[in-house]
């Protein structure tokens, strides 16, 4: 006789072998096409994606899971926790965001990613998968809140309740019909620190304008940047956590105890003008197995070049 699948058992196992995988947060969402689709498209005609032109391109794939992976039912979604303990940066060094200071999130949940999809398919064989994190042509936020991972705050950040909002996102898409968890509510209230806080202006509630956000400048941008936007820069060589910074619901995160998320350098940040003395080898060295690889050496040492013009004007 034929198993009988029994949904909310299979939604149960999987939520334990996701925490036993290390994940500190996994929910299920139906793989329905986006709701925000036509909010994205408005995004990107706007102009306000940038140079981001991988958004653009596989659009189709990005509003509708079933593009990207015909026959899929349910959205797998997992959140780590990055929290990690950081030195305050000495004077005139510059910053780097908190989630680029271990290994590469993208290799290593990645692995995490597959190992849980490959314990899927054992379990249930007749389940197909895909996994991914952030270059996967989904919208990762819009999943998480759908599975109840957290609710989407005003700077477009997923945050939780309990942990805050530096939470790293990955999902394994499947063929399993699961049943969904129900999506949180959202509890910004009538906080607006995030959008105060930004030095850039670049957030209108539940909306961020990327060619004003120094993650985008400093990661994305590629040529030269407008000198108004420079001076707001400050001393971010790589990405920003200003807007996570003052969240009240960051006041007390968990810290993660997660070995490749923890800070390579006791500093957790850098002298610029050592960056701008970087031969290939060291930028090498430097960006070896980290998210930081993304940047090239003439863009590490534009934003170099920024963050010193900005330390002579304090
Ligand atoms: C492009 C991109 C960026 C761009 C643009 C960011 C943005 N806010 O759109 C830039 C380079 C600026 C960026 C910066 C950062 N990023 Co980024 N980025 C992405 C990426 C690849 C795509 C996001 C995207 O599609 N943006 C377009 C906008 C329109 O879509 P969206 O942000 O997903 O928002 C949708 C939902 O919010 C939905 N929605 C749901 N509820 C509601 C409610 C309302 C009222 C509205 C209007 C909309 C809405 O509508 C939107 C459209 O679908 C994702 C990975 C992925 N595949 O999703 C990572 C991702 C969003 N980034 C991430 C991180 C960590 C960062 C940084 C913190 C890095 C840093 N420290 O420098 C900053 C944060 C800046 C910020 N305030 O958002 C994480 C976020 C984790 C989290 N807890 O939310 C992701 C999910 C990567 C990952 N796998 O963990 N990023
Ligand atoms: S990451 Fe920095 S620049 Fe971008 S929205 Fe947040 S505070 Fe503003
Ligand atoms: S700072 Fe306030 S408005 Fe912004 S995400 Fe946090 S709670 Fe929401």
């Amino acid at each position: 006789m034929l198993a009988v699948f029994d949904r909310t058992d299979a939604a149960l196992r999987i939520k334990v072998h996701a925490a036993a995988l290390g994940f500190d947060l996994c929910g299920i969402a139906p793989a329905g096409p986006s709701v925000y689709r036509q909010h994205l498209l408005d995004w990107i005609a706007s102009g306000q994606a940038g140079e981001m032109h991988f958004l653009q391109e596989r659009f189709a794939e990005r509003a509708d899971p079933s593009i990207y992976f015909p026959g899929v039912r349910s959205v797998i979604s997992v959140a780590i926790n990055y929290h990690t303990p950081l030195d305050p940066a000495p004077r005139g060094h510059a910053r780097i965001a908190r989630y680029a200071q271990g290994d590469d999130y993208h290799e290593q949940l990645k692995k995490k990613l597959y190992d849980l999809a490959d314990w899927l398919r054992e379990q249930f064989p007749e389940a197909e998968t895909r996994c991914g994190t952030d270059s996967v042509p989904i919208m990762e936020r819009e999943y998480a809140a759908r599975a109840g991972v957290g609710w989407i705050g005003k700077h477009t950040g997923l945050l939780h309740p309990q942990i805050g909002s530096w939470l790293l996102l990955g999902e394994v898409l499947t063929t399993l019909d699961l049943p969904a968890d129900q999506p949180m509510a959202d509890a910004c209230g009538t906080c607006t620190r995030c959008i105060e806080a930004c030095p850039t202006q670049a957030i209108t509630p539940y909306q961020l304008d990327a060619r004003r956000c120094i993650s985008y400048l400093t990661i994305e941008h590629t040529g030269d940047i407008d000198p108004e936007l420079q001076s707001k820069m400050g001393d971010w060589l790589y990405g920003c956590d200003i807007c996570q910074d003052v969240c009240p619901h960051n006041r007390r995160p968990p810290a993660s105890d997660t070995a490749w998320l923890q800070p390579r350098t006791a500093t957790n940040s850098i002298d610029p003008n050592a960056v701008l003395n970087w031969s290939k080898d060291d930028y090498h060295q430097f960006t070896r197995r980290s998210a930081m690889r993304r940047v090239k050496l003439p863009q590490f040492q534009r934003n170099a070049r920024i963050v010193l013009q900005n330390q002579e004007k304090e």
